[in-house]
Formats: structure tokens, C-alpha cells, sequence
């Protein structure tokens, strides 16, 4: 039965869930979705040490007590209608959100989804980077489809890299990936994604180092995570946290991600392997339709608490509105040049787990983080 860890939030049968979609935009300050934007993937205890630049104290990718590479998880995401005509995935009937939840594997494992289709059209579930057969794809093709009012389960599967037998690498199935519907609109799930229907995948390498909290975007269209424009979420960390970001583009336009304050690396995980990790430093990255990455970055590293912008960096996109605030408090809550009046609570994050379940994820309720200054 799913329950809820009072450290690291939402915990299943087969992991941890962490919910970062639209309920980060309007609940922000609120106690409860302040929660649900801080949990962190960490369904993985303490596993020895981490990688080259990891703090003692990071948390890495693992199974707890479970050996080898044949675990088998079971999860059921529910397809559903949302207001103005949107759709979305849930782990619940009723809390369907966009992006849909963020789905976390580590390299070994299997997912066995069952995909419930509430909505009335439809829907299917195709998901990039991991292994699955060609009944798992998602088309019509495959007829690996969903009607209204039905269920299907859709098999991903996972492996760590190896040697093939004529000796060459096969690289494993560690990335930021994301799922998407395949079916609604058009046979490329052209109007499925349009209406909200995909959600971000992370599978991790084990010994990969978890972060304190993890923040979704999207770009679909000319929005963030199908927010109105000047509604984009704004996302809260406090200083010093591990905070880690995935980009998903969608739609027909190309984007370019930018992050002020803050750099990663271009590759894997954002993080250098060690002193001599050839691998590029940026805070720009552009990103096509279905495209995805994903970085760590310690929160106001080097240049301290503020409401430090994130946004497309092509300029009639950040006009338009794609863009948001990622706010990295003091120790003591405050931002820099912002009235934090009510963000007292939001302190202390690491013990504010404990969500009575997974019933309050999503809702988006609480203050306006609109109102805010920005
Ligand atoms: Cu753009």
C-alpha cells in the first residue's frame, strides 16, 4: 500500500513519486505544496560513497535490500479530463496534473504501468529513452492504445551499461527522459501533448547522487507546464540545497533554457565526474520538440539567496511570458529585495515531509504565488 515517509514524502510500493507540476505554481508558499515541490527521489538509502565532487552527506541512487538487477515494480496512472479542456496524468482518479507526476527509475529495474483512461478520447502512454516492446509503444500502430473507460499496462524496462559481446559499449538507460500520450488529435499525439498529457522520467545510475528537491519544466508551445503566460511556476529552494532541474520542450518551436546564477555541466547529470571531466560548463541550453535534460545545481552557490529568473532565453519567448522566478531563500526564509511575509513556515524543509498520502498532491491549493513581485 503507498504511504507516506515522513523525511521524503510520497513513497509507493514501487518508489517514490515526486509531484512538481502545476501545484508548485499556485501553492507555493503554502505549507502543503511547499511539501509536495520539496520531496525528494531519495528511494534509495546511504549506498557508500558518491561521486567526485558528492558532500558526505549526499544521498545516492540504490535499492535498499533488494539485490541484483530484477525488480519489478507496479504503478496504475490515471488518464483525466481537466478544466478548459485539458487532460492530464495522475497517480490518483482525480488528481491528474501537467506535467503528469515524475516517474523515477534506477538502472535495473522494471515498471510495470497500468494506464486507467478516464478521459473521453483514446489516450495511450509512449515514454523516450528506456527499453519496452513494440506493444508498449503507445500507437496505433502497435495498437498499444487505450479506449475510453479502459486499462492497459505498459512494460518499461531498465538496464546499467555493459560490454556487447563484440566487445563494443552499450550505454545504459540513465537519463532524463519523459512520457507522453501518442494518440489523442492526431496518430503522433499531436493534440494528447497539447492538452497536457506528459510528465517527466528519471532514471538514475546507481551511486548517482539524489538532490533535496527537484523542479519540472516544460516547454510546450509558448508556455511553461501549460500555464498562461506570467503564470509560469515559480519554484522555492533555500540556500545550499541540491536542487535539481528537468527540461522537457514540446510543441513546434525550439527553446532555449537558461538558469541565471547558476551553471552545470553538459552531460549526463549536470555534475563533473571529477577535476579533469572534460564536459562543458553552461547555463544555456537549447532544446527542440522532445528533447530533454536535466542538471543539479547547489542553490545559490557562489552567489547567494535571490529570486534568480528562469526563462527562454529567445527573446520573444521571455516577452511572451516564458519565464519564472526560482527563488533561493536565506537560511532564515528571506529573498533578497522580496516581501517573504507568510514564507515563515516554508523553512526548515527537510522535516515538512509527511503528506498524509499521496491526496495532497496536485491540488494547487493555497496562496498566489502571482501576487508575488517579480
Ligand atoms: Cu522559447
Amino acid at each position: 500500500m503507498p504511504f507516506a515517509s515522513p523525511q521524503w514524502g510520497v513513497t509507493t510500493e514501487w518508489g517514490t513519486m515526486t509531484e512538481v507540476g502545476r501545484g508548485t505554481t499556485r501553492g507555493l508558499f503554502s505549507r502543503r505544496a511547499f511539501t509536495t515541490a520539496a520531496t525528494a527521489a531519495a528511494f534509495a538509502p546511504l549506498v557508500g560513497a558518491g561521486q567526485a565532487d558528492a558532500a558526505p552527506s549526499d544521498k545516492v541512487a540504490g535499492k535498499p535490500g533488494k539485490p541484483g538487477n530484477d525488480d519489478v515494480r507496479r504503478m496504475t496512472l490515471y488518464a483525466e479530463k481537466l478544466p478548459n479542456n485539458m487532460l492530464g496524468y495522475g497517480l490518483e482518479p482525480g488528481k491528474a496534473t501537467i506535467p503528469g507526476p515524475l516517474i523515477e527509475m534506477v538502472e535495473g529495474e522494471t515498471l510495470e504501468i497500468e494506464l486507467v483512461n478516464n478521459t473521453d478520447v483514446t489516450a495511450s502512454l509512449h515514454v523516450h529513452g528506456v527499453d519496452y516492446e513494440f506493444t508498449s509503444d503507445g500507437t496505433r500502430m502497435s495498437d498499444s492504445v487505450v479506449e475510453p473507460g479502459g486499462r492497459r499496462t505498459y512494460v518499461w524496462r531498465t538496464h546499467a551499461p555493459g560490454r556487447r559481446p563484440g566487445g563494443t559499449i552499450e550505454p545504459g538507460s540513465a537519463g532524463y527522459w519523459h512520457y507522453h500520450d501518442h494518440v489523442v488529435g492526431t496518430d503522433h499525439g499531436t493534440g494528447g501533448i497539447k492538452r497536457g498529457l506528459y510528465g517527466a522520467l528519471v532514471v538514475r545510475r546507481k551511486g548517482d547522487i539524489l538532490p533535496d528537491k527537484q523542479f519540472v519544466v516544460f516547454f510546450t508551445d509558448m508556455t511553461v507546464n501549460n500555464a498562461s503566460p506570467g503564470e509560469a511556476p515559480h519554484f522555492m529552494a533555500t540556500i545550499g540545497e541540491r536542487v535539481e532541474f528537468i527540461v522537457v520542450t514540446h510543441g513546434d518551436f525550439f527553446h532555449t533554457w537558461h538558469l541565471h546564477g547558476h551553471r552545470w555541466a553538459d552531460n549526463r547529470t549536470g555534475l563533473l565526474e571529477s577535476p579533469q571531466d572534460p564536459s562543458r560548463i553552461i547555463d544555456t541550453k537549447t532544446t527542440g520538440p522532445a528533447e530533454s535534460f536535466g542538471f543539479q545545481v547547489i542553490a545559490g552557490e557562489r552567489v547567494g539567496p535571490g529570486a534568480w529568473m528562469y526563462h527562454c532565453h529567445v527573446q520573444s519567448h521571455s516577452d511572451m511570458g516564458m519565464a519564472g522566478v526560482f527563488m533561493v531563500a536565506d537560511k532564515n526564509g528571506n529573498v533578497p529585495g522580496h516581501d517573504m511575509g507568510g514564507m515563515s513556515g516554508m523553512t526548515g524543509t527537510g522535516g515538512m515531509g509527511g503528506m498524509g498520502g499521496m491526496g495532497g498532491m496536485g491540488s494547487g491549493t493555497g496562496s498566489d504565488m502571482s501576487t508575488m513581485p517579480h
